[in-house]
């Protein structure tokens, strides 16, 4: 399956890479360490050379209780970012964002794949998206991220979030936008709790199904933290484990910090699911 990114081909019959690159002063486990667009660009070099075929640049920090950024605030930190990218790296860039305003400046300024945790639910979102038409990540989240890891609560998360993704789907074609555009994701960490997020994983393969491509994002996050009981710094371990259990149980996409290190663990998941049984 192949993704077309607004010129920019993207290969899904095997896992791929997604980099993180955030733009914010404030985000959740590199605070302000790439902040500028030296090195943001220095670190997308650095990506794509580890293993990343898509950056996936972010300016507003979705992590629990993090401050309000403006529409024009959030366009200054990531145009000059997305801009630079595109002319010196060879990569998909993906941005991050539920503004609609952020989604045509970053489109416009040469990314190519929308990343919206609020799975287009901003008003004029879907219309936006539409328009562009670059494929877009659709993913779950309970709440906002200011209160969503207060008190999560689900029957049958699984099915809550297989059905939730399933109705953005549909009302994306509703809206015009081809499926072959979609991509979506269970969202971890995104109001859950370590059960929810456990139970997600356990059964990846219910929202493998509906047969798009799903992106899993677990870098870093605190479920492993809090199931390891390790700080931020001590979760790459813990992060690759994730990681093959995803690719293993049909992931096609992986949201991460560290590319280097996850890029091997893709591609080792992946060599072993590509065993044939009679040679
Ligand atoms: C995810 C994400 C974040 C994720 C997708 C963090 C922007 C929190 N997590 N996007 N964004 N999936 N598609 O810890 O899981 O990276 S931000």
């Amino acid at each position: 399956m192949i993704l077309d990114c607004r010129g920019k081909s993207l290969d899904l019959t095997y896992p791929q890479v997604m980099g993180i690159l955030n733009v914010t002063p404030d985000s959740f486990s590199d605070g302000g360490q790439f902040f500028g667009e030296d090195l943001a660009l220095k670190q997308a070099k650095q990506m794509v050379a580890d293993g990343a075929t898509i950056v996936d640049v972010g300016g507003e920090s979705t992590r629990p209780g993090a401050a309000i950024v403006t529409i024009e605030e959030e366009i200054a930190r990531v145009i000059p970012v997305i801009k630079a990218i595109e002319s010196e790296v060879d990569v998909v860039i993906s941005i991050d964002t539920s503004k609609p305003e952020v989604m045509r400046a970053a489109i416009a300024g040469g990314a190519g794949l929308i990343n919206d945790v609020q799975a287009l639910r901003v008003n004029g979102a879907l219309d936006t998206a539409f328009e562009l038409n670059v494929p877009v990540c659709l993913m779950h989240a309970q709440g906002t991220p200011k209160t969503m890891q207060d008190n999560p609560q689900y029957g049958d998360v699984v099915a809550e979030v297989t059905n939730f993704l399933l109705e953005r789907v549909k009302i994306c074609e509703a809206h015009g936008i081809n499926r072959d555009k979609l991509i979506i994701d269970p969202g971890f960490g995104f109001g859950k709790m370590a059960k929810h997020n456990l139970r997600l994983m356990k059964y990846l393969e219910k929202i493998v199904q509906l047969d798009l491509p799903v992106l899993v994002g677990i870098s870093r996050k605190s479920i492993i933290g809090e199931l390891l009981n390790v700080s931020v710094e001590e979760r790459l371990a813990g992060s690759l484990a994730m990681t093959s259990l995803a690719v293993w149980k049909g992931a096609k996409l992986i949201r991460t910090h560290d590319v280097r290190e996850t890029a091997q663990a893709v591609n080792l998941s992946n060599y072993v699911m590509q065993v044939e049984d009679f040679d």
